[in-house]
């Protein structure tokens, strides 16, 4: 079997570790492992399939025999390198906002629109959509191909790992000093996050929403080609370490009972079905957390319109949310669209 060489940039972060460990458990056929970051990653080692490699400084030297790169190193390290790694020859997944609306870039979930991935030859940049879009569109799509969506009505209850290292120090720092009655320290958001709820996730916009919720919008109506869909959403942090859960309130065009959806996302790709209330089971943070699909429950009518259906639906925000979508783009890439 061909194997390729695949460079992880941002190799020392929450998605660049859980990339690096996504390629191993799914035996993704690596030749060379290049793993970049920072300055201030020099001398690190990080382990794949049992053998230590060494962390490099990214540099745009960095991608001269790299066929696939992995990018989660931020928005601003994305522009700047992922055009020289494509015009190296590299196909770069890049995990940051910084293309995904670019209309000549595909942007892509495996289960909802791997069709897209053939046009990434225009730029050589397929992008991953953020955490909280990708989680949403796997459980819609299938009830949006059944009966068609009209409307998205999205509130979402978002891990700190969606933030990266830091934010996982400050929610287990603030959590110990509160509990200790010390003094807690508070940089990374704008106000405490442990035990608490912060309607802000990224910044806010002159419409009055963040740019989360507005990738939300933008990115859904993008994968689910319906440019014109009502979407709309309030994105909030809380004090959870993994998994991102969100009540999704949809109008349809047509009718849809609650047994059909539970019927229809039971045979969903990547998408279990948890929903017995009577036995207090619903998908949880805390279960999803570690896993790959994206779990749906709570389903039931909304009895407030013709044809309304909420639930709930979570995710692991590292894995399916980021690290793990990417790798399902790269094995679709290796099989289907390069030599
Ligand atoms: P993180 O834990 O803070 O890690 C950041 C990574 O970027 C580290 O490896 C860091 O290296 C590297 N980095 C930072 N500045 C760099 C520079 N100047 N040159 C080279 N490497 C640099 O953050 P994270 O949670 O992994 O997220 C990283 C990015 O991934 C985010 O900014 C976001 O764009 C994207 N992301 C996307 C999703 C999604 O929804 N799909 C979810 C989470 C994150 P050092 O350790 O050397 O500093
Ligand atoms: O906050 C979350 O739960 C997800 C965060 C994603 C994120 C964090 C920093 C920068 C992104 C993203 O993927 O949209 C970005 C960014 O690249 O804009």
């Amino acid at each position: 079997m061909r194997e390729y060489n695949v460079a992880v940039v941002g190799a020392t972060g929450v998605v660049g570790t859980e990339m690096i460990s996504t390629l191993e458990r799914r035996n993704f056929p690596v030749k060379e492992l290049i793993l970049l970051a920072s300055e201030r990653s020099l001398g690190r080692e990080l382990t794949f399939r049992g053998k230590d490699y060494p962390v490099r400084v990214l540099s745009e030297d960095s991608f001269k025999d790299v066929e696939i790169g992995l990018f989660s190193a931020g928005g601003n390290i994305s522009r700047r390198f992922a055009p020289v790694a494509a015009k190296d020859g590299c196909v770069v997944i890049d995990n940051t906002s910084a293309f995904r609306m670019e209309p000549d870039i595909p942007l892509v979930v495996p289960e909802v629109n791997p069709e897209d991935i053939g046009a990434y030859g225009t730029r050589r940049i397929i992008a991953n959509p953020n955490c909280s879009t990708i989680q949403m569109v796997v459980a819609l799509k299938p009830i949006h191909d059944a009966v068609g969506i009209k409307r998205i009505v999205v509130s979402t209850y978002q891990a700190v790992s969606g933030t990266g290292k830091d934010a996982i120090e400050e929610l287990t720092g603030q959590t110990r000093a509160l509990l200790s009655l010390k003094e807690l320290e508070i940089k990374v958001y704008p106000h405490r996050i442990a035990f608490n709820c912060l309607p802000h996730i990224d910044v806010f916009l002159d419409n009055g929403y963040t740019k989360e919720e507005m990738k939300m919008v933008d990115e859904t109506r993008k994968i689910l080609k319906t440019p014109s869909m009502a979407v709309t959403a309030t994105t909030v942090r809380v004090p959870v370490f993994y998994g991102h859960s969100e009540s999704v309130n949809i109008e349809t065009e047509r009718k849809i009972t609650p047994d059909e959806v539970r019927e229809i996302l039971s045979s969903a790709p990547g998408v279990t079905v948890i929903d017995n209330p009577d036995l207090s089971e619903y998908p949880l943070a805390s279960d999803a957390a570690g896993k790959d699909d994206t779990f749906v429950g709570r389903i039931r009518e909304d009895e407030s319109i013709p044809n309304g259906i909420n639930m709930w639906i979570v995710a692991d925000n590292i894995r399916k949310g980021a690290a793990l979508n990417a790798v399902q783009i790269a094995e679709i890439l290796i099989d289907k669209h390069l030599d």
